[in-house]
């Protein structure tokens, strides 16, 4: 079916639902002279909001070698993450142990999936979030509000992939290279959720034993350049629903967090994670620690590619903050929920940022986040 966009400056062009979900490189690459945005496309943002608008920081940043070194660096390297999680919840990965090739070839990989013709994306393509694969665009096609510039594929990994026999089998390599990265991630994951654990006083297996089985989801993001970045989003704001997002990019400058109710923009550095918390781990820290919502800008030159792989707990566990730490504080300030209710609640919200989180809190007041 044609486009229905055209290359008139008028402000009311606009695309049909069919060819909304064939996503935004689809747009791009037949619309060779788009100057300005569908209309649907268009985010009301407060003129604070603005992407421009983001001041340019730095996270703290973590040497990772310190956890297998003296008793001296260990606990100064664990003292360091949980000062980036209470300050932060961000907070940037030197020294993980994953090799720049593997990063590189993952990333690699993903630019070759997105750049298959359509039909070949889209048999993957699902509207449904608990699917095991999915490609798909922007946040929820399904609903009725603005869209975002990107494109996704998103699975579950694990240490053992039960979902491997359905992901992408082409490129030929994909299985191979994102089952090896997706081991690598989750080992790191586990490693950085020790220290988490002992930060915050349990047992340096607390976090691990209460996930179970675990869930790893890798969401792999693409923003093709936009025409009028400041008037979108590739990515709203919002939370992850798990416990740790461990991040990398093509190097091309994107995300932004918000701090201090500011937003920042952090910058690429070759051969390092973005680690960010989750709501999974402020409700286990029963509010000590604080997921942050953070955002994905989009630009009018590059593509940016940005691969998160998120860990959280088994789908069926309960979540609730630790018993410890209840009892530390003399309350619970999250009700108890099924994590997969908790998934699906979050990801249908229309309005992210932290609502999903705001309707499990017990008490208004915790309601402040940042
Ligand atoms: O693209 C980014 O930097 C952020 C990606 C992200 O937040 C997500 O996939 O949930």
């Amino acid at each position: 079916m044609a486009l229905t966009i055209s290359s008139s400056p008028s402000p009311s062009v606009s695309m049909g639902l069919i060819e909304q979900k064939k996503g935004v490189k689809h747009l791009v690459d037949n619309s060779k002279d788009m100057k300005m945005l569908p209309a649907e496309f268009i985010l009301a943002l407060p003129e604070a909001e603005r992407p421009s608008l983001a001041i340019h920081g730095s996270i703290p940043v973590i040497d990772l070698s310190g956890l297998n070194g003296s008793i001296e660096q260990r606990l100064s390297t664990i003292h360091a993450i949980s000062s980036a999680c209470a300050e932060w919840g961000f907070f940037r990965v030197t020294n993980h142990g994953i090799k720049s090739c593997m990063m590189d070839e993952m990333v690699k990989v993903i630019e070759e999936f997105f750049r298959l013709p359509l039909e070949e994306k889209m048999r993957y393509g699902s509207e449904d979030v608990m699917d095991a694969v999915r490609y798909g665009t922007s946040l929820n096609t399904t609903r009725k509000h603005a869209l975002h510039w990107r494109d996704f594929l998103r699975h579950y990994g694990g240490p053992v992939p039960h979902s491997y026999h359905l992901w992408p089998d082409n490129p030929s390599n994909y299985r191979d290279i994102a089952k090896e990265y997706l081991k690598e991630v989750w080992q790191l994951a586990v490693k950085i959720f020790g220290a988490i654990s002992e930060g915050l006083g349990l047992d340096p297996n607390y976090i691990e034993r209460s996930i179970g089985e675990g869930t790893q989801i890798i969401a792999a993001n693409y923003f093709p350049p936009c025409p009028e970045p400041n008037k979108t989003l590739g990515l709203a704001a919002h939370s992850d629903h798990g416990g740790l997002t461990i991040l990398m990019d093509n190097g091309i400058h994107g995300l932004q967090i918000k701090h201090n109710q500011t937003w920042f923009a952090v910058p690429h550095v070759p051969g390092t994670f973005v680690v960010n918390l989750g709501d999974y781990l402020e409700i286990l820290s029963n509010g000590r620690y604080k997921s942050v919502e953070h955002r994905a800008v989009v630009n009018a030159e590059k593509t940016r590619i940005s691969v998160a792989v998120g860990h959280g707990p088994e789908m069926d566990a309960i979540v609730q903050p630790a018993d410890p730490l209840i009892k530390e504080m003399s309350e619970s300030k999250y009700r108890p929920i099924v994590y997969k209710d908790y998934i699906r609640g979050q990801q249908s919200t229309i309005e992210r940022r932290k609502s999903a989180l705001h309707e499990i809190m017990t008490s208004s007041d915790n309601n402040i986040d940042d």
